[in-house]
């Protein structure tokens, strides 16, 4: 029997909810478990090369793991903010808010690794129904923000500890995020980095808010965020549903995508379509472009890849049509660029490309981006000094000119109020975790 289309299943849901209307109405909530139960048979049915579980954590971490199940992976996230998970599609069950601060971490990075240290148990045990039956584990976090960024260090021991082989999509601030955001992605990275060194972590994709900015200019902000998440999201799935398939003209099998996200070190990669089909140097020439705009991180040198994998889509006539030299000269290209990294190719019929040609590129086993750490380190700097500047003209900005005893007085008064509610508010964040003050009055 030939499957029914969705529109076809849709007129027969609007058929059966009108006969039943007479005697009463359909439960909502039944349906909602229905319309669950076909999402996780999909899920069943997913060309996945490598079946992988994914583990959002913190805001930009929960949406690109969200985006991911839209896609039928198995997804599952986790927040110390309870607003933030509210917004998030995936199961009910596969959520898991963190006690411990007054909801998000306010990008403190300490209070952030005290409230991951103490839930490893808690962790472990949400984390199960993601993971199990997988083959590999990707953590996705941002690292301009606290609590995705804080939970690193017991995210990747306790996935360690299960087993599976473990890759991390990291995200880099945008250009316009401040110092305190900049400065915890730096730090972040360099234990990731040291994770990575340690083969805990076999494949650290790293994408740029700022890069990814660039590419999507034109966007307006209500949109960014869901066409950055599917930039990210899209070169990952396609490597992983392209290689889970035969080709009639050149496959990349999935043990040659396997040695791509268990090569260890940092991964970049991108998408770049073109129409250039033309001209014999049309795809090659692309390519180059991609390594210079399309990549969603920038600051790697492409020259340290080991492992590597291109992945050239065409609807079936336009492969037909284009003549194969077009196609070898591309591959000589990224050979040159990658100096004699192991790259593999793939060229496989895709109808949704019509008439142009996109071409995947991953690029695995690469040092840190230093080019784009310096630059970070230096905004950040710069934004730090200017704050500080801040802080210490605060006193006198907020000072009465009524004589020089009677300002200093008013001044230090100021300060030290401020100074008295700013610790309140790390007290009032820790307030959950530790017993609170009106607590400890009581105990007298
Ligand atoms: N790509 C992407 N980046 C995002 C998204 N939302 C926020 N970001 C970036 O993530 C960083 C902020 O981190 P969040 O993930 O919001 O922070 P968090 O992990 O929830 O930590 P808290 O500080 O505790 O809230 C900034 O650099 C943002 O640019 C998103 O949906 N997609
Ligand atoms: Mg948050």
């Amino acid at each position: 029997m030939s499957e029914k289309t969705k529109e076809e299943i849709e007129s027969d849901n609007d058929q059966l909810k009108e006969a039943l209307g007479a005697f009463g109405s359909l439960d909502d909530s039944k349906l909602d478990a229905l319309k669950k139960k076909i999402e996780s048979k999909k899920m069943n049915r997913l060309d996945q090369s490598i079946k992988i579980g994914v583990i959002g954590v913190g805001q930009a971490g929960s949406r690109v793991a969200e985006t991911f199940y839209k896609k039928g992976y198995s997804s599952c996230v986790i927040n110390t903010s309870k607003q933030d998970l509210e917004f998030i599609s995936v199961e009910e069950d596969r959520k898991l808010l963190l006690d411990g601060s007054l909801g998000g971490t306010g990008k403190d990075l300490d209070l952030g690794r005290e409230i991951f240290d103490d839930s490893v148990s808690q962790i472990e045990e949400f984390l199960y129904p993601t993971i199990n039956n997988q083959d590999m584990a990707y953590l996705c976090v941002s690292g301009g923000g606290g609590t995705g960024s804080s939970s690193v260090d017991t995210m990747i021991s306790v996935l360690f500890g299960m087993g599976l082989p473990i890759g991390v999509i990291y995200i880099l601030p945008k250009q316009t995020d401040d110092a305190k955001s900049k400065s915890n992605s730096i730090e972040t990275l360099s234990r990731l980095a040291q994770m990575a060194t340690e083969n805990k972590i076999s494949s650290l994709i790293v994408v740029d808010n700022a890069k990814i900015e660039q590419i999507y200019a034109d966007l307006s902000q209500s949109k960014f965020w869901d066409v950055s998440n599917d930039a990210i999201v899209d070169p990952l799935v396609k490597f992983n549903s392209l290689t889970s398939k035969a080709s009639r003209h050149t496959s990349l099998d999935p043990s040659d995508f396997a040695k791509i996200v268990s090569c260890g070190d940092c991964s970049i990669y991108g998408v770049i379509e073109t129409s250039n089909i033309d001209e014999e140097t049309g795809l090659a020439e692309a390519v180059i472009e991609s390594l210079q705009d399309n990549m969603l991180a920038e600051g790697f040198d492409v020259s340290q890849t080991r492992v590597g994998g291109v992945i050239i889509c065409a609807d079936s006539k336009t492969l037909d049509e284009m003549p194969a030299i077009n196609i070898n000269y591309c591959f000589h290209m990224i050979s040159e660029q990658t100096k004699g990294a192991s790259i593999f190719q793939g060229v496989y019929d895709d109808e949704s490309c019509e008439g142009k040609v996109r071409i995947y590129t991953w690029f695995a086993g690469l040092g840190l981006p230093m080019k784009r750490i310096d630059t970070l380190k230096k905004e950040s700097k710069a934004l730090q000094d200017l704050q500080r500047e801040k802080e210490s003209s605060r006193g006198s900005q907020m000072s009465i000119d009524m004589g020089k005893d009677n300002t200093t007085k008013t001044t230090d008064e100021i300060n030290r109020k401020i100074k008295k509610k700013t610790s309140s508010f790390g007290k009032l964040q820790r307030g959950k975790r530790t017993s609170s003050l009106i607590d400890k009055r009581r105990r007298r």
